[in-house]
């Protein structure tokens, strides 16, 4: 016999705000990393960008409208840096609190629980430029100082707060692999830019506890429970290796404050272990979350990677054709490997609800603390058919899964505070454009050709509006 989901669980969607925002440079804002980075060609799939996406800056209303008709209980969304501080630090613009403030209004007139995303990777260019962004460890004090305008501005009404989204994706991304902006590939740099993020993480969330000190905050962590390939020793070892180097790294440190040690004395004997000064680690034990936030989307199987095997530079599939992701790894460390058990996804992505459950246990038991399932969901080609329907029973059955294995980890005791559907509606996939969906409603906008972006209820968004009603049981 399964528990039953708590009578207050936050069933919600989420979303990114360069992801459905658009109006880019509309109303004071200026650019972010992404604004430059999409306008460099070849990065992005057809040289998507999310000038428009998918106009929630205009249409919130209407987005919002549809929520309240699926009977949501929450929305996850991120605020734009470039909107409230259009060059990242100075002189607040209003424009950008009143934008959120409105959706924040029509969220609350529909009893909808807003849940604030800080940092969802547009970090403001005029800090790039002015000295690195995440490279300086001014950036503690600037992402505290933006982090305490929303605050003061949106504090009383919002009560559920996430700090970083996805911090070891943005940096693995921008700094290991180059395929997100600033599109480096230095190692050293790499750890310490994690450092400092870590640094402004603990940061916000101890200026939170003055200014909002009946909320409750905590980081989104991309988390993909490590597996070994098989029972030989060597690629047991590789997961346990990559569990520490992919997820330890950054929960342990924003659960404890503390750096896992084996990966420690690893980076300090090959010499990119990131500077550290006393103060930081007073900094990191005074900023803890109330919950952790996780982002699942898939597990991650791993074997022995010998000292001259692969590296990071494997080739990662943003085309949508099934069967060219490359393995990666990290030298003498792990190898990723595909696992035969499970099926995959057009993107080459594995579908594994069990491992939300292990990926939960594990959390619960390491950490003992709450849990937020803040992103998680199926991203695929859609087809509007034509009576204007879109069947998406693949999503159905992946979104239904997921809710089963959370059920069971609820069962097996974790502390379960809501889920978020990644994502609302369709939107911007950061590398793969348009045609990869993950919306409950979709959105008539592609890459090329006719799109007026018009909304259209997929058959998920009404099996998940009866998931909501029925708390779970349906
Ligand atoms: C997460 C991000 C989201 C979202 C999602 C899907 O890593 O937090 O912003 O994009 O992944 O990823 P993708 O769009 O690459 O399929």
């Amino acid at each position: 016999n399964l528990k039953s989901f708590p009578n207050d669980f936050l069933w919600g969607a989420a979303s990114a705000a360069y992801q459905v925002e658009g109006a880019w440079n509309v109303d004071g804002k200026e650019k972010s990393i992404w604004d430059t980075f999409v306008r460099v060609p070849g990065k992005t799939f057809k040289g998507t960008n999310g000038d428009v996406a998918v106009d929630h800056y205009h249409r919130y209303k209407e987005d919002v409208q549809l929520m309240a008709e699926m009977g949501m209980k929450t929305y996850r969304f991120s605020v734009a840096w470039t909107r409230i501080f259009p060059h990242g630090k100075g002189e607040v613009n209003q424009e950008g609190i009143d934008f959120y403030n409105h959706l924040i209004d029509e969220l609350r007139k529909h009893y909808i629980e807003p849940i604030l995303t800080i940092y969802h990777w547009d970090l403001p260019q005029a800090l790039q430029d002015a000295y690195g962004g995440w490279e300086s460890k001014q950036i503690v004090e600037d992402f505290q100082n933006y982090s305490i305008s929303l605050f003061k501005a949106f504090g009383d009404r919002v009560k559920y707060w996430v700090s970083l989204n996805e911090q070891n994706i943005f940096t693995r991304l921008g700094y290991q692999t180059a395929m997100h902006p600033p599109g480096e590939k230095d190692d050293k740099l790499y750890y310490q830019v994690n450092h400092h993020a870590s640094l402004a993480n603990a940061a916000a969330i101890k200026a939170f506890r003055k200014y909002v000190p009946d909320g409750k905050i905590g980081p989104s962590f991309a988390y993909s429970p490590a597996y070994a390939k098989t029972s030989k020793p060597e690629d047991v070892l590789a997961a346990d290796n990559a569990e520490e180097f992919t997820s330890h790294w950054w929960m342990d440190v924003y659960a404890w404050g503390e750096y896992p040690q084996v990966a420690w004395n690893y980076l300090t004997r090959n010499g990119i272990a990131p500077r550290i000064e006393k103060e930081d680690l007073e900094l990191l034990k005074a900023g803890k979350p109330d919950f952790m936030g996780i982002n699942y989307y898939q597990t991650t199987t791993y074997e022995k990677n010998p000292l001259n095997g692969v590296t990071l530079d494997g080739h990662f599939n943003t085309t949508g054709e099934k069967g060219t992701m490359e393995d990666t790894g990290l030298p003498g460390v792990y190898k990723t490997v595909t696992n035969d058990n499970l099926e995959r996804t057009n993107w080459d992505w594995n579908i594994d609800p069990q491992g939300l459950r292990i990926g939960i246990r594990r959390v619960t038991n390491r950490y003992q603390l709450p849990i937020l399932i803040s992103e998680n969901g199926l991203g695929e080609y859609d087809k509007v058919e034509d009576d204007d329907s879109i069947q998406d029973d693949y999503r159905i059955e992946y979104i239904r899964t997921h809710l089963k294995a959370i059920q069971e980890a609820i069962t097996d005791g974790a502390e379960m505070i809501g889920y978020c559907v990644w994502s609302f509606t369709d939107l911007l996939s950061w590398l793969n454009g348009y045609q990869k969906r993950y919306g409950l409603v979709y959105v008539n906008q592609h890459e090329e050709g006719e799109h007026d972006l018009r909304r259209i209820r997929k058959k998920s968004f009404y099996w998940y509006k009866d998931v909501i009603a029925s708390n779970g049981e349906n």
